[in-house]
């Protein structure tokens, strides 16, 4: 059913769980901009609106104080080893390291707070997965360079990369450089510190963007096998296959368009070079990028793995009166599927889509595949007597591991499955506690009040069971 060594765990972000907004010397990111409730989403989509009305004297800003993973690391990662976790994924913020993300030399209090963790991890014989940019550009870099639509930040990333492939040489053998790569054509802000001014196209520069950072990647992986071979770095998609809403050859057509948005990404981290549909698609809305010669050179350096975060699957159709009806799914939005259930943020339940969707990725790239967010985001009851019966959340994850296991008896490579939010974090479109993804809760609410106890839900002990028996009790209603 799953291999020997599959790596079982749970992930996080920085920016949705260290809090320590200006500790150590860390400089402002790009998260620490967004605040809770209605302004959020506006902030999200619209970085000069951001920007210009940071009020952290009169508005709360969730990332600030996360979970205060900055001063809970060593109880948490101790909460993942008595679960029984192989890997750890988590992130590192870039202005930890890099304040305002141009300075020459490292902020070495910050490399010694991943060196902690790091060794925390190490301590438990769990392997840590280094997301290496987690939607946390540094606000410096945003206001200096107008964050990825400068070339400039090629540089500055590689920057960042080299001082954590060196300093954790040997102690760190999986990373991924960006996460969700293919967010920045949705949330350009959010994954770029992209911002723009009126009558700019937004098109050409999130793709001049994207194409940067794809660049950038390409070399982060030369960069690590150089320094260690043993090093294996992925590329990674929010991914979730588009269905079309019926068979009518106009919306299989979309279909096909809106899952070439997302595989563009990668076939370019996996193919080595850009796919003719999307030059011919840019040269048909009369955009050009700027691509070198030297660019083409470095992106012919593949990843090692193609990792994937998988909430739900997305459906498309060219019926205005059909596409009318939509529902959210991350940050995209989707035709209401009629044969699938919603969460109470209305993501869509999809465990069957997990297996196609892994499936398409497998039969696409033949490369093994790293499932690093997988989970449902809920409202958690903690009872008087200090229990969570979250067994929708077990159900969910019953559900997409049994979909998982099917994949692999498909033929499908998968290397590991790191559950998101394995403890309760910040929401990162809502900023909400209030959606909590974890196997263990911990005590704030949505204005970051509580006592930030930790406690195991019900899911602790289920998915424990399920790693200790590598994956068969997934088979098994919940005792
Ligand atoms: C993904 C991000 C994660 C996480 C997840 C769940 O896009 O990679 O950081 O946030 O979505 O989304 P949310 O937290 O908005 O519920």
């Amino acid at each position: 059913m799953f291999p020997d060594n599959f790596l079982w765990g749970g992930a996080i972000a920085g920016a949705q769980s260290e809090g320590a907004v200006h500790t150590d010397g860390k400089g402002l990111s790009m998260a620490d901009l967004l605040p809770s409730g209605p302004d959020r989403f506006k902030c999200m989509l619209n970085g000069h609106y951001a920007l210009s009305h940071y009020q952290p004297d009169t508005t709360y800003y969730p990332s600030h104080q996360g979970i205060d993973f900055y001063h809970h690391y060593a109880e948490d990662i101790a909460q993942l080893a008595a679960m029984g976790a192989k890997v750890f994924r988590f992130s590192i913020t870039w202005s930890r390291i890099f304040p305002e993300g141009d300075e020459r030399e490292p902020n070495e209090a910050g490399l010694a707070f991943y060196a902690d963790v790091i060794a925390c991890c190490r301590k438990y014989n769990i392997e840590p997965l280094v997301t290496i940019d987690h939607f946390d550009t540094p606000v410096g870099l945003i206001k200096k360079y107008g964050g990825w639509r400068s070339r400039e930040m090629i540089t500055l990333y590689l920057r960042l990369c080299r001082v954590l492939f060196e300093q954790f040489r040997g102690q760190v053998k999986y990373w991924i450089t960006f996460n969700e790569m293919n967010m920045i054509l949705h949330l350009p802000f959010v994954g770029g510190g992209l911002s723009f001014a009126p009558g700019e196209n937004r098109t050409a520069i999130s793709y001049q963007a994207a194409h940067y950072q794809l660049v950038a990647s390409a070399k982060a992986v030369a960069l690590a096998h150089e320094i260690d071979s043993q090093n294996m770095v992925g590329g990674m998609l929010a991914a979730g296959d588009v269905y079309p809403y019926s068979c009518d050859p106009d919306d299989v057509w979309l279909a096909l368009k809106k899952n070439r948005e997302q595989y563009f990404f990668s076939d370019v981290q996996v193919r080595g070079r850009y796919p003719r549909y999307i030059l011919q698609s840019l040269a048909a809305q009369g955009i050009t990028l700027d691509i070198t010669e030297a660019d083409r050179e470095a992106l012919r350096t593949t990843v090692d793995y193609m990792s994937l975060s998988y909430y739900a699957s997305r459906c498309v159709s060219a019926d205005p009166s059909v596409s009318a009806h939509k529902t959210k799914g991350n940050a995209f939005d989707t035709v209401k599927n009629p044969y699938l259930k919603t969460s109470e943020w209305g993501w869509q339940i999809d465990p069957e889509g997990f297996r196609i969707t892994l499936n398409t990725l497998y039969d696409r790239y033949q490369l093994p595949l790293f499932v690093v967010e997988n989970g449902l985001g809920a409202v958690d009851e903690l009872t008087v007597d200090n229990q969570v019966h979250d067994d929708y959340r077990i159900a969910y994850h019953d559900a997409h591991i049994r979909a998982m296991a099917q994949a692999i008896a498909d033929g499908v490579e998968i290397l590991g499955y790191t559950v998101w939010g394995c403890i309760d974090i910040v929401s990162a479109s809502t900023g909400q506690m209030s959606k909590r993804y974890g196997v263990v809760y911990v005590d704030l609410d949505n204005d970051g009040h509580g006592t930030g106890r930790r406690i195991r839900k019900d899911s602790f002990y289920w998915y424990q069971r399920v790693i200790a028996a590598n994956g068969l009790k997934s088979l098994a209603t919940p005792e």
